[in-house]
């Protein structure tokens, strides 16, 4: 699979290195949107491009922003943990947002750089913040925060769902304009889309996107749920009714959301994968098999990991020293521009 890239980064002095960022929120459990928009393509790339380095962050501080439990918390942060080691990063490219105390640090000097109209203007802030019944103000600086994880790094690539495409944006041009109004401080990232699996649909409304956080889960399919689970989810997926297994996007959403999940799977392209099938129900067995295997041996793996807590805070500790180094360099670069020090 090749990454398309959207337009040029601009670099600082860590300019040689390329380096991709990668986070997920701890507000639910990893599901098949996650794997396929980000989780896949990522693991594709480190393969196909050993000189770039990647960083895969346990985004804990991004689930502060909305209504949460904190021993959920803690033990969906555990269990992210586990699922991604299990889905095959290497320790040495993962850690946990918040025992990085530099992210905090950039995200407010990140809002005296951003505009409050900007921040409103997010289409995510607007679809959440009208979803709940109390509006933390974190849910609204949530894009600045996720501007200071990357920019922290000097990443040069941002692996992405659709969904947070203006995200990266956004952080782009608050780097643009700090390097302009303090001189040159930040690397200004490209964000990078999977050519399938950008936008994995909800199985039960294609109309939304598979999320964590939509209320029904036969929609949803998680990395941990059993093969079982799998199919009879799949089996339910809603169809657009006309029997032809056709990829069309804006005409047939339904059925175009199966073919793209089946050609992310496959790494095929959805067009290819459509012609293959004369029906829905042929179509839908080859998705549930394809999805099973590649379920099957991330399960495998994971209840290795989660049964050992002490490795999971071993690599918790060690991917915090790893990247404070460079995550406190690059505040002091930016706290000197902006007349701090
Ligand atoms: N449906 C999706 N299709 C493709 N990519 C997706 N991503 C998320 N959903 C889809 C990508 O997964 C990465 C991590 O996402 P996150 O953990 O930050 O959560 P999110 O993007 O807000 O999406 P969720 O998991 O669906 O949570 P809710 O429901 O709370 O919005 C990102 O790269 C994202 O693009």
């Amino acid at each position: 699979m090749t990454l398309t890239l959207s337009s040029d980064a601009t670099t600082t002095e860590s300019e040689a290195v390329r380096r991709r960022l990668s986070g997920f929120k701890p507000t639910g459990r990893l599901h098949l949107g996650n794997y396929l928009g980000a989780i896949q393509p990522m693991l594709d790339a480190v393969a196909s491009a050993a000189d770039a380095e990647s960083v895969i962050m346990v985004a804990d501080l991004h689930a502060l922003t909305i209504e949460h439990d904190p021993q959920r918390l803690r033990s969906l942060t555990a269990e992210m943990l586990a699922t991604l080691l299990a889905c095959g990063f290497d320790e040495e490219s993962i850690y946990v947002q918040s025992d990085v105390p530099e992210h905090a640090e950039l995200h407010y000097l990140l809002e005296c750089a951003t505009g409050y109209g900007e921040a409103a203007r997010m289409i995510q802030f607007k679809q959440k913040a009208a979803q709940a019944e109390r509006v933390r103000l974190s849910l609204l600086t949530y894009p600045v925060l996720m501007a200071a994880d990357i920019l922290l790094h000097d990443a040069t690539e941002v692996p992405v769902g659709e969904d947070q495409a203006q995200h990266v944006e956004l952080a782009r041009d608050v780097a643009n304009r700090f390097n302009t109004r303090y001189g040159h401080t930040f690397t200004v990232p490209r964000v990078v889309y999977p050519p399938t699996g950008a936008r994995v649909m909800d199985l039960a409304d294609p109309t939304g996107k598979m999320g964590k956080s939509s209320l029904s889960d036969s929609g949803r399919i998680y990395l941990l749920d059993k093969p079982e689970l799998v199919r009879r989810k799949v089996a339910r997926a809603v169809t657009d009714g006309h029997g032809e297994v056709v990829y069309d996007r804006d005409r047939r959403p339904a059925i175009s959301n199966l073919i793209e999940i089946l050609a992310a799977c496959e790494r095929d392209d959805p067009t290819v994968t459509a012609a293959r099938f004369s029906s829905y129900v042929q179509l839908k067995e080859a998705l549930a098999e394809a999805i099973v295997d590649t379920l099957t041996p991330i399960q495998r793996r994971y209840s290795e990991f989660i049964n050992d807590r002490g490795y999971l805070d071993a690599v918790r500790r060690r991917g915090a020293e790893r990247v404070r180094d460079r995550a406190s360099r690059t505040v002091a670069r930016a706290k000197h521009a902006i007349g701090l020090h």
